[in-house]
């Protein structure tokens, strides 16, 4: 099976709350609620994909030294096998705001379960309430 490498990321805010975004419609498992990322591209390090998708997503800048790994999701997808480090960020540049019209929230971890995850997501709750 063919194993996609992607990243993500838990951004945390100064009052313990995390940001998750909705998958847009016309995307894969649109509607469901994610830690913000995405795929590598060829070539690219993780760190500076994350780096990407942050700004690309959320308008973001991220230094790579504020990026700290938590933990992974591997998750066996149909078609696919997804394997997915997590990082924490708590320091970054600018307001993260949708830039791909896709809904944001602040979520305390606690409350994350009440936003439908894809799978590959859910595991990665109980780090941020461990964490946090
Ligand atoms: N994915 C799952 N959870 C996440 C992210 C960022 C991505 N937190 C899955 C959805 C897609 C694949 O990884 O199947 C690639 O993501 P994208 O490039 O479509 O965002
Ligand atoms: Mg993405």
């Amino acid at each position: 099976m063919k194993l996609v490498l992607v990243v993500a990321c838990a951004l945390i805010d100064p009052d313990g709350r995390v940001l998750i975004a909705q998958r847009p419609e016309g995307k894969a498992l649109a509607g469901l609620w994610e830690f913000p990322g995405g795929k590598l591209e060829p070539g690219e390090r993780p760190e500076a994909a994350l780096i990407r998708e942050l700004d690309e997503e959320l308008g973001i800048t991220v230094k790579e030294a504020c990026l700290a790994p938590l933990t992974f999701a591997s998750h066996a997808y149909e078609d696919f096998h997804l394997l997915m480090p997590l990082y924490i960020c708590r320091r970054w540049e600018g307001l993260a705001i949708s830039k791909e019209g896709q809904n944001l929230a602040w979520v305390r971890p606690n409350k994350l379960r009440d936003y439908p995850m894809p799978a590959a997501d859910i595991p990665l709750i109980p780090h941020l309430i461990d964490l946090l």
